[in-house]
Parts: C-alpha cells; sequence; structure tokens
C-alpha cells in the first residue's frame, strides 16, 4: 500500500547571543518560538557567528552562550520537540555562507539598513563580516529548507534577501532551497527604546533603553517611570506623534493579551503615572515564571550544554544534506567518484 508521510512545515530561527534579552526581542520573536513547536518542525539557534560582527569579550561570549540554552527553554522551548543549538557547533553555515556571497551583489547588501545602522554606532569597526551579515542569516535559514522564520519587523530587509538569494540560486541550478516566508507579528513586531521611543529597542545600547528578560521587579519599575512619554497628558495610541505612550500601550497589550482600545478605555482620564504602574504590573506578571525556570535551570550547566550539543548532532545531519547538494551545483570536487 502506498503511503504519503507529510513533512511538517519548517520553522527557523535565531537570536544573538550579544546581550541580555530585552522584552523587545521577547515581544518581537521568542514569545512565539515555543506557540510554534507543535504544529511545525522547529530549529532554534543561538547565533554566535553573528554576534562577533560586533568586537565581543571572550569569555562573556561563551557565558551568554548559555544564558541564552536556558532562555531558550525557560520561554517553554522543549528540546524533545525542537532543535536548540549552537550556529559555531555546524560548520555548515560558514560553508554555506561562503558560498551564497558569490550569489550576493555589494549593491544589495550596501541597501541594508541595519548595516547602516551599525556601522554608524561602530564607525570604528565597520568590518567585512558586518557587511555581509544577512548572507550568513541566509544561509542560516536555506541549509534548513526553512518554510517560515519568526522574526521582529527590524529583520524584514534580512528576510528579503534572503529570498532573492535563494531565487537567484534556484534559477541558476534548479529547485535546491526552500523559498522561506517571515512571519512578523502586526502588534509588537517593533518594540521602541525607553529612552528614544523613535528607535528600536536593542539589547546592546545603554541600559536605561530597555527592559531585559532578567530584570528584578524594582529595575522595571524604576526603568519605565523614567520612560519618556510627551507633555499632552492623554492616553492615546498614536505612534506617530505619541511614540513614547503608544510604546507603553503596546508592550502591556502583547503582554496581558488585552487590546490596545481595551486598555485605552479603562485608562480614560487617568494620567501617565498611572499608565507606568500597570504597565510595570504587567511586565513583571509575565516575567515572573520564566525568570524562575531561568533561575532554576542555569544551575545546571552540564545539561545546558548537552542539549545545545545533541541539537547540534541533529542540525548537523540536516545542514550536511543541503550543503552537499549545493556543493555538487555548483561543482565542488566530487568526495567519490561513483
Ligand atoms: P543587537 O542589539 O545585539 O543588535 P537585538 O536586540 O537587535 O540585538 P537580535 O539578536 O539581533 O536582537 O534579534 C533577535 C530577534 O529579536 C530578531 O527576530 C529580532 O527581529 C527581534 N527583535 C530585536 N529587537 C526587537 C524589538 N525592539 N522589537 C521587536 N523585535 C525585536
Ligand atoms: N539577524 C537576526 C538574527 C538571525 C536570524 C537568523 C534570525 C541570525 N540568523 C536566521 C532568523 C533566522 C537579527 O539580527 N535579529
Amino acid at each position: 500500500m502506498e503511503q504519503t508521510i507529510e513533512r511538517k512545515k519548517r520553522i527557523f530561527s535565531g537570536i544573538q547571543p550579544s546581550g541580555t534579552l530585552t522584552i523587545g526581542n521577547y515581544i518581537g520573536a521568542l514569545r512565539h518560538f515555543p506557540e510554534l513547536q507543535d504544529a511545525y518542525d522547529c530549529i532554534y539557534c543561538i547565533v554566535d557567528e553573528h554576534a562577533i560582527t560586533v568586537r565581543q569579550n571572550a569569555a562573556d561570549l561563551r557565558r551568554r552562550c548559555l544564558e541564552l540554552a536556558a532562555i531558550y527553554l525557560a520561554s517553554g522551548l522543549d528540546p524533545e520537540k525542537c532543535i536548540i543549538y549552537c550556529q559555531s557547533h555546524v560548520s555548515a553555515h560558514a560553508e554555506l555562507a561562503w558560498i551564497l556571497n558569490c550569489f550576493t551583489y555589494m549593491g544589495e547588501l550596501q541597501r541594508m539598513t541595519q548595516f547602516k545602522d551599525k556601522s554608524a554606532k561602530h564607525a570604528d569597526n565597520i568590518n567585512a563580516g558586518l557587511f555581509t551579515y544577512p548572507v550568513l542569516m541566509a544561509a542560516d535559514i536555506l541549509l534548513y529548507q526553512a518554510d517560515a522564520v519568526p522574526v521582529g519587523a527590524d529583520q524584514k530587509q534580512h528576510l528579503e534577501i534572503t529570498r532573492d538569494i535563494a531565487q537567484r540560486f534556484n534559477g541558476v541550478y534548479g529547485d535546491v532551497f526552500t523559498v522561506p516566508e517571515p512571519l512578523i507579528t502586526k502588534v509588537g513586531g517593533r518594540v521602541m527604546s525607553l529612552q528614544d521611543p523613535t528607535r528600536k529597542m536593542s539589547k546592546s545600547d545603554p541600559e536605561e533603553c530597555f527592559i531585559s528578560l532578567l530584570d528584578e521587579p524594582d529595575t522595571v519599575r524604576r526603568k519605565i517611570k523614567r520612560a519618556v512619554t510627551d507633555s499632552d497628558g492623554e492616553i492615546r495610541f498614536d505612534p506617530e506623534n505619541k511614540p513614547g505612550v503608544s510604546n507603553l500601550l503596546s508592550i502591556m497589550a502583547t503582554l496581558s493579551g488585552q487590546s490596545v482600545e481595551d486598555i485605552c478605555a479603562e485608562m480614560a482620564g487617568k494620567g501617565y503615572g498611572d499608565l507606568k504602574t500597570r504597565t510595570a504590573d504587567v511586565v513583571i506578571a509575565s516575567l515572573e515564571p520564566l525568570q524562575s525556570e531561568y533561575k532554576r535551570l542555569i544551575a545546571d550547566k552540564q545539561f545546558l550544554l548537552d542539549t545545545l550539543l545533541s541539537g547540534a548532532e541533529k542540525a548537523n545531519y540536516i545542514a550536511t544534506k543541503t550543503l552537499r547538494k549545493v556543493q555538487k551545483k555548483v561543482g565542488f570536487a566530487p568526495r567519490t567518484l561513483k
């Protein structure tokens, strides 16, 4: 009897171990990872190779990789259901990135807004890795033939270039790569900095700009209390004219599950002090379970390492299959004469 086994659709995403994750990373990306793990075949990577495009202290980076593994697990990811691993443990990423570099134009990379932003931020270290960062990201995604990629809105342009590279390669060599779709949430896809609500919240910005997933309740209250708002005093969702207030409202809405409209209706006539107290209450309550699970997990480094190594083994199997196919297509020397 003929049987067709349908492959589950595949999800791939990655986060850089470049600092403690912020509620921006959580709301825009991480929060969705566990939601997807039952219906899809999910692969979640810790992209340490991307992290060194900005200078990192080696001991800190090493420690942060394990911390991010603990955060992944604390957010609800189950290593029995999905693959969790470190990018540098699977050499196919760097190998495919090299090949894809030869299918990417300088002009395309020069247009990337993240490259422009990071070049301005790190003017003393505009290295070639920072420039070809999107190509390594394309390699990450294409190696696993991912159908969809959950990311924050800031990564939309990188997903577009990934699709362009895949289509260009497929155009020359046939259907080698799955062309991935971005998964970006409408509300919360772009959480803004607490100190400059016209810029995105980023984990490598100064402390007061973000709330870390591991911030103590007192710290959360202090940072939200000092968040930049405006002087008109009205609680209204208007990102264009009231970016600070709108940012607090969408943080509260995404974390509580309540709509922005309902929150505004409930807070009618109240002041920014009340808005900030309520936002802080919601943030603290939603971080609490993740933080207590994190504390338990981070105490067992051996378990975290074992999880990453067994994840890398599974990832390596899938990635090598794609890499070998690509190497053959481009005409690299064969490994057997058969
Ligand atoms: P860095 O500051 O080191 O560049 P980052 O905070 O921008 O890092 P990444 O590791 O590059 O974070 O991103 C991890 C995921 O979090 C990505 O999917 C990214 O789109 C998402 N993300 C990052 N910042 C935000 C934000 N402010 N709002 C929503 N999503 C975000
Ligand atoms: N570029 C992303 C992190 C990242 C990623 C990926 C996300 C690296 N590789 C693959 C999704 C899929 C960032 O800067 N946020």
